[in-house]
């Protein structure tokens, strides 16, 4: 940009200036009045100063434009803006009449600084809307996230409070948890029916009811005072009693005399033989001895499943015996550690079924499905109570799970 002052003894005089020099595009940065400088003081004359820009490629065809053939007219020399025709703007002349016909003219002169206003307001409405946006976006975004938690809350009470139904009830808060989602996922609830199809689902393979667990040879085996003997006599009574079968007992227990005269009582009452065994040959004698029975009933030593000797001795002799049934029993009052401990202590036999015993010292059935869960194993039988024989079902997945169910 070319600035430059002009001055000349009136306005029209300076323009003509400015015109002549910088021509019609010219920009008027200012005007003012001043004085000349006179002499010694005196004889000094009114003059009209303007300072003027014109921009760099403007400048060079200032004077061809003004000779030129050009379509548009000159902004000057227009019709109704001739140099002439312009007059002092109000605030050169110290008026300050805005409907001044000069004043509305140097406005035109003053198009390109009113243009960058014009540009630069549009700029800020565009920044506006662009706030505004990002405004609405963020409320929008505030709205779906509070709709989002208040549904998440929602979903979060119905399962907190359908899995502390299932925990109540003795299942552990890990499996109760799955459960209440997989039924949430699956069935869009978590109502008594979608956790009771979940269970089924879930644990179907554990659901068959039969007799088809007892083997010519039934191995009884787990923790002290679960039941082992008790549960034994209870089937084999049943056994002998109901279907008629000739059973055999052998007892590995030989580490307390009242064990080996528990089952000898068993067996008096049920008139059948007894075989008492020390070691793994005596096992083999005794296996033979009873070979002629229908079903022979063994029970082992209850010793801690902590007890590694005692742990490999009852492997090797499980291993001699062939066409067996291992039941390992345990207590409904275990917990879940305990259950997680015993198994992984039992875990050296491949196949075996387990019994549950103590049914009716606890309200907390839903352990069951904890053993069940982490054995991955059926569950043969159940037992409510010290009554031989009485004391004692077939495990009914079905059964239990509706009885399990009712009471949520
Ligand atoms: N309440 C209740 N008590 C039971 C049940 N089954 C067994 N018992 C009792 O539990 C106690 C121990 O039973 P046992 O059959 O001797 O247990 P065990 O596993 O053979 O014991 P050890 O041979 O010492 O390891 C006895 O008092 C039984 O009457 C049951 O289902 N419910
Ligand atoms: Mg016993």
């Amino acid at each position: 940009m070319q600035i430059k002052k002009f001055v000349g003894e009136n306005v029209t005089q300076t323009m003509a200036l400015v015109k002549k020099e910088m021509g019609n595009d010219a920009i008027i940065l200012q005007t003012k009045k001043t004085k000349s400088k006179g002499f010694l003081g005196f004889f000094k004359k009114d003059m009209v100063e303007v300072l003027a820009a014109i921009e760099p490629d403007k400048a060079s065809s200032k004077v061809t434009k003004t000779k030129s053939t050009e379509t548009s007219p000159p902004r000057f020399e227009s019709a109704n803006t001739s140099i002439e025709n312009i007059k002092i703007p109000t605030y050169i002349d110290g008026k300050n009449d805005k409907n001044d016909v000069s004043f509305k003219e140097v406005n035109k002169i003053y198009q390109k600084p009113m243009q960058v206003n014009k540009v630069s307001s549009n700029a800020d409405i565009t920044k506006d809307i662009d706030e505004i946006k990002t405004v609405i976006k963020d409320l929008n975004e505030r709205f779906v996230q509070t709709f989002k938690t208040e549904e998440d809350e929602v979903i979060h009470e119905l399962k907190t409070k359908h899995s502390n139904k299932l925990v109540e009830k003795g299942i552990s808060s890990l499996l109760s948890e799955e459960i209440v989602n997989e039924a949430l996922s699956k069935y869009n609830d978590c109502n008594r029916d979608s956790i009771f199809k979940v269970i089924n689902e879930r644990f179907n393979n554990f659901s068959e009811n039969n007799m088809k667990f007892l083997k010519k040879y039934n191995v009884f085996v787990g923790p002290t005072g679960v039941g082992k003997t008790t549960t034994l006599a209870k089937i084999a009574s049943n056994l002998a009693i109901e279907e008629g079968k000739r059973i055999g007992f052998m007892t590995l227990d030989t580490y307390r005399i009242s064990a080996v005269e528990q089952l000898r009582t068993y067996a008096e009452i049920l008139n059948c033989p007894i075989e008492v065994a020390y070691d793994k040959a005596d096992v083999s004698e005794a296996v033979k001895r009873l070979e002629s029975r229908d079903s022979i009933f063994i029970d082992t030593a209850g010793r801690s499943h902590r007890n590694k000797v005692h742990m490999i001795e009852l492997e090797e002799i499980i291993e001699s015996i062939d066409e067996k049934e291992v039941f390992l029993v345990l207590s409904a009052n275990f917990n879940k550690e305990d259950i997680k401990d015993i198994l992984e202590a039992y875990s050296f036999i491949d196949d075996f079924s387990i019994v549950i015993t103590k049914m009716d010292e606890t309200s907390r059935e839903g352990l069951v499905f904890d053993i069940i869960n982490a054995a991955n194993k059926p569950v043969s039988y159940i037992t409510y109570g010290q009554n031989v024989p009485d004391d004692i079902e077939i495990f009914d997945f079905n059964k239990f799970v509706n009885e399990f169910l009712r009471e949520i």
